[in-house]
Protein backbone atom coordinates (compact mmCIF):
# COMPACT_ATOMS: atom_id res chain seq x y z
CA UNK A 1 0.00 0.00 0.00
CA UNK A 2 1.16 3.59 -0.52
CA UNK A 3 2.24 5.26 2.35
CA UNK A 4 -0.29 8.31 3.09
CA UNK A 5 0.39 11.73 2.15
CA UNK A 6 0.69 14.87 4.80
CA UNK A 7 0.23 18.51 3.34
CA UNK A 8 2.06 20.97 5.25
CA UNK A 9 2.93 24.68 5.01
CA UNK A 10 5.32 26.43 5.86
CA UNK A 11 7.79 24.43 8.82
CA UNK A 12 8.72 28.12 9.79
CA UNK A 13 5.52 28.84 10.52
CA UNK A 14 2.78 26.16 10.09
CA UNK A 15 2.22 25.31 14.18
CA UNK A 16 -1.45 23.13 13.45
CA UNK A 17 0.86 21.18 10.58
CA UNK A 18 3.68 20.37 13.01
CA UNK A 19 1.01 18.37 15.12
CA UNK A 20 -0.11 15.71 12.74
CA UNK A 21 3.71 15.89 11.52
CA UNK A 22 5.24 15.36 15.08
CA UNK A 23 3.06 12.32 15.79
CA UNK A 24 3.77 10.32 12.64
CA UNK A 25 7.99 11.47 13.16
CA UNK A 26 7.54 10.04 16.36
CA UNK A 27 6.49 6.97 15.84
CA UNK A 28 7.93 6.31 12.54
CA UNK A 29 5.13 5.96 11.07
CA UNK A 30 5.72 6.43 7.02
CA UNK A 31 4.65 8.67 4.89
CA UNK A 32 5.56 11.41 2.39
CA UNK A 33 5.53 14.94 2.70
CA UNK A 34 3.98 18.06 0.05
CA UNK A 35 5.10 20.89 1.59
CA UNK A 36 3.20 23.91 0.36
CA UNK A 37 4.47 27.57 1.15
CA UNK A 38 1.72 29.81 2.39
CA UNK A 39 0.46 33.15 1.26
CA UNK A 40 2.55 33.16 -2.52
CA UNK A 41 0.30 33.43 -5.21
CA UNK A 42 -0.10 30.29 -6.19
CA UNK A 43 -0.90 28.64 -2.70
CA UNK A 44 -4.57 28.35 -3.15
CA UNK A 45 -4.13 26.65 -6.61
CA UNK A 46 -2.19 24.16 -4.64
CA UNK A 47 -4.70 23.58 -1.52
CA UNK A 48 -7.70 23.78 -3.75
CA UNK A 49 -7.75 19.75 -4.73
CA UNK A 50 -7.28 18.91 -0.85
CA UNK A 51 -10.93 20.26 0.49
CA UNK A 52 -9.19 21.81 3.28
CA UNK A 53 -11.22 25.33 2.89
CA UNK A 54 -7.59 26.27 1.88
CA UNK A 55 -6.13 25.12 4.69
CA UNK A 56 -3.22 22.70 5.97
CA UNK A 57 -2.49 20.32 7.22
CA UNK A 58 -4.51 17.62 4.90
CA UNK A 59 -3.61 14.21 5.36
CA UNK A 60 -4.24 12.51 1.76
CA UNK A 61 -4.72 8.55 2.55
CA UNK A 62 -5.47 6.51 -0.72
CA UNK A 63 -8.62 8.75 -1.93
CA UNK A 64 -9.61 9.60 1.56
CA UNK A 65 -8.72 13.23 2.70
CA UNK A 66 -8.53 14.34 5.98
CA UNK A 67 -8.37 17.74 7.29
CA UNK A 68 -7.99 19.79 10.38
CA UNK A 69 -5.38 18.80 13.01
CA UNK A 70 -7.31 17.33 15.49
CA UNK A 71 -8.91 14.63 12.88
CA UNK A 72 -5.66 13.54 11.44
CA UNK A 73 -4.25 12.70 14.92
CA UNK A 74 -7.43 10.61 15.42
CA UNK A 75 -7.28 8.98 11.87
CA UNK A 76 -3.21 8.44 12.35
CA UNK A 77 -4.07 6.45 15.95
CA UNK A 78 -6.44 4.37 14.73
CA UNK A 79 -5.08 3.45 11.19
CA UNK A 80 -1.09 3.26 11.97
CA UNK A 81 -0.74 3.26 15.59
CA UNK A 82 -3.36 0.86 17.15
CA UNK A 83 -4.88 3.25 18.89
CA UNK A 84 -1.30 4.47 20.71
CA UNK A 85 -2.40 7.64 20.34
CA UNK A 86 -4.20 8.08 23.00
CA UNK A 87 -3.42 6.60 26.70
CA UNK A 88 -4.78 3.34 27.32
CA UNK A 89 -6.35 4.23 31.00
CA UNK A 90 -9.62 5.39 30.38
CA UNK A 91 -9.21 8.13 33.10
CA UNK A 92 -6.30 9.04 31.41
CA UNK A 93 -7.84 9.30 27.79
CA UNK A 94 -10.24 11.34 28.41
CA UNK A 95 -8.36 13.56 29.93
CA UNK A 96 -5.60 13.42 26.98
CA UNK A 97 -8.50 14.10 24.96
CA UNK A 98 -9.85 16.97 26.93
CA UNK A 99 -7.06 19.01 27.09
CA UNK A 100 -6.50 18.54 23.62
CA UNK A 101 -9.27 19.74 22.46
CA UNK A 102 -8.58 22.68 25.09
CA UNK A 103 -5.75 23.09 22.73
CA UNK A 104 -7.71 23.02 19.08
CA UNK A 105 -10.59 25.42 20.55
CA UNK A 106 -8.70 27.90 22.68
CA UNK A 107 -5.77 30.30 23.82
CA UNK A 108 -6.66 32.86 20.54
CA UNK A 109 -4.33 35.15 22.47
CA UNK A 110 -1.29 33.29 23.05
CA UNK A 111 -1.63 32.09 19.11
CA UNK A 112 -2.60 35.64 17.75
CA UNK A 113 0.68 36.96 20.12
CA UNK A 114 3.12 34.80 19.93
CA UNK A 115 3.01 32.94 16.14
CA UNK A 116 5.52 30.18 15.89
CA UNK A 117 8.23 31.14 14.14
CA UNK A 118 11.54 28.73 14.26
CA UNK A 119 14.22 31.13 12.81
CA UNK A 120 13.72 33.42 15.82
CA UNK A 121 14.86 33.62 19.56
CA UNK A 122 12.76 37.35 20.53
CA UNK A 123 13.62 38.56 24.32
CA UNK A 124 11.29 41.53 25.92
CA UNK A 125 7.96 40.66 24.46
CA UNK A 126 5.27 41.03 26.96
CA UNK A 127 2.18 39.22 26.66
CA UNK A 128 -1.32 41.00 27.40
CA UNK A 129 -3.32 39.86 30.20
CA UNK A 130 -5.20 37.75 27.87
CA UNK A 131 -2.18 35.57 26.68
CA UNK A 132 -0.89 35.66 30.90
CA UNK A 133 -4.09 34.29 31.55
CA UNK A 134 -3.91 31.55 29.10
CA UNK A 135 -0.39 31.08 29.20
CA UNK A 136 -0.92 30.52 32.90
CA UNK A 137 -4.07 27.68 32.51
CA UNK A 138 -1.91 25.76 29.76
CA UNK A 139 1.35 25.81 32.52
CA UNK A 140 -1.39 24.08 34.96
CA UNK A 141 -2.77 21.76 32.52
CA UNK A 142 0.61 20.28 31.80
CA UNK A 143 1.68 20.09 35.57
CA UNK A 144 -1.86 18.27 36.68
CA UNK A 145 -1.54 15.90 33.87
CA UNK A 146 2.86 15.22 34.73
CA UNK A 147 1.61 15.04 38.25
CA UNK A 148 -1.25 12.77 37.64
CA UNK A 149 -0.49 10.54 34.88
CA UNK A 150 2.90 10.94 33.46
CA UNK A 151 5.15 8.99 35.90
CA UNK A 152 6.16 6.48 33.43
CA UNK A 153 7.62 9.09 31.34
CA UNK A 154 8.90 12.19 30.42
CA UNK A 155 5.76 13.16 28.27
CA UNK A 156 2.24 14.42 29.63
CA UNK A 157 0.67 10.95 30.00
CA UNK A 158 4.19 9.23 30.52
CA UNK A 159 4.33 8.28 27.25
CA UNK A 160 3.84 10.21 24.31
CA UNK A 161 0.60 10.76 23.10
CA UNK A 162 -1.80 13.31 20.90
CA UNK A 163 -1.98 15.87 23.82
CA UNK A 164 1.93 15.96 23.21
CA UNK A 165 1.84 16.54 19.92
CA UNK A 166 -1.13 18.87 20.56
CA UNK A 167 1.40 21.34 22.66
CA UNK A 168 4.36 21.23 20.65
CA UNK A 169 4.05 24.29 19.30
CA UNK A 170 2.93 25.52 22.48
CA UNK A 171 6.52 24.50 23.69
CA UNK A 172 8.47 26.21 21.15
CA UNK A 173 6.58 29.62 21.64
CA UNK A 174 7.29 29.51 24.93
CA UNK A 175 10.89 28.52 24.48
CA UNK A 176 11.24 31.11 21.13
CA UNK A 177 9.71 33.88 23.12
CA UNK A 178 12.05 33.41 26.50
CA UNK A 179 8.66 33.64 28.86
CA UNK A 180 9.50 32.40 32.18
CA UNK A 181 9.20 28.67 33.31
CA UNK A 182 9.83 26.88 36.02
CA UNK A 183 9.84 23.02 37.44
CA UNK A 184 7.34 21.00 35.44
CA UNK A 185 7.14 23.11 32.80
CA UNK A 186 10.56 23.70 32.32
CA UNK A 187 11.23 20.33 32.31
CA UNK A 188 8.58 19.52 29.66
CA UNK A 189 9.61 22.03 27.27
CA UNK A 190 12.92 20.80 27.77
CA UNK A 191 11.88 17.34 26.46
CA UNK A 192 10.07 18.99 23.52
CA UNK A 193 13.42 20.27 22.68
CA UNK A 194 15.38 17.64 22.44
CA UNK A 195 12.89 15.13 20.73
CA UNK A 196 15.10 14.10 17.76
CA UNK A 197 11.94 15.09 14.97
CA UNK A 198 11.97 18.53 16.90
CA UNK A 199 15.43 19.25 15.98
CA UNK A 200 14.55 17.88 12.39
CA UNK A 201 11.46 20.60 12.07
CA UNK A 202 13.30 23.12 13.27
CA UNK A 203 16.60 22.52 11.34
CA UNK A 204 14.06 22.63 8.31
CA UNK A 205 11.86 25.96 9.52
CA UNK A 206 15.04 27.68 9.76
CA UNK A 207 16.24 26.74 6.53
CA UNK A 208 13.08 28.06 4.48
CA UNK A 209 13.56 31.78 2.67
CA UNK A 210 9.94 32.67 2.92
CA UNK A 211 8.85 35.29 5.17
CA UNK A 212 4.83 35.64 6.15
CA UNK A 213 5.17 38.95 7.44
CA UNK A 214 2.35 39.20 9.72
CA UNK A 215 3.82 36.47 12.08
CA UNK A 216 7.43 38.31 12.30
CA UNK A 217 5.85 40.74 15.18
N1 LIG B 1 -8.27 24.32 12.86
C1 LIG B 1 -7.38 24.04 11.77
C2 LIG B 1 -6.48 25.24 11.55
C3 LIG B 1 -5.74 25.15 10.25
C4 LIG B 1 -5.03 26.46 9.93
O1 LIG B 1 -5.51 27.56 10.26
N2 LIG B 1 -3.87 26.33 9.27
C5 LIG B 1 -3.12 27.51 8.86
C6 LIG B 1 -1.63 27.22 8.85
S1 LIG B 1 -0.99 26.88 10.46
C7 LIG B 1 -3.47 27.81 7.41
O2 LIG B 1 -3.67 26.91 6.62
N3 LIG B 1 -3.52 29.09 7.08
C8 LIG B 1 -3.75 29.49 5.72
C9 LIG B 1 -4.95 30.36 5.60
O3 LIG B 1 -5.62 30.61 6.63
O4 LIG B 1 -5.23 30.80 4.47
C10 LIG B 1 -6.58 22.77 12.09
O5 LIG B 1 -6.57 22.40 13.26
O6 LIG B 1 -6.02 22.13 11.19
Amino acid sequence: MPHPTLIIGNKNYSSWSLRPWILLKHFQVPFEEKRVALFTETTDAELKPYNSDLKVPVLQDGNLLIWDSLAILEYISEQYLDNRGWPDDPAARATARSVSAEMHSSFPNVRGEFPMNCRKQFDNIQPSREAEREIRRIKALWRECREQFGSGGEWLFGDYTIADAMYAPIALRLAGYSLPLEGIERDYVESVLKQPAIIEWIAAGKAEVEIIEEDEI
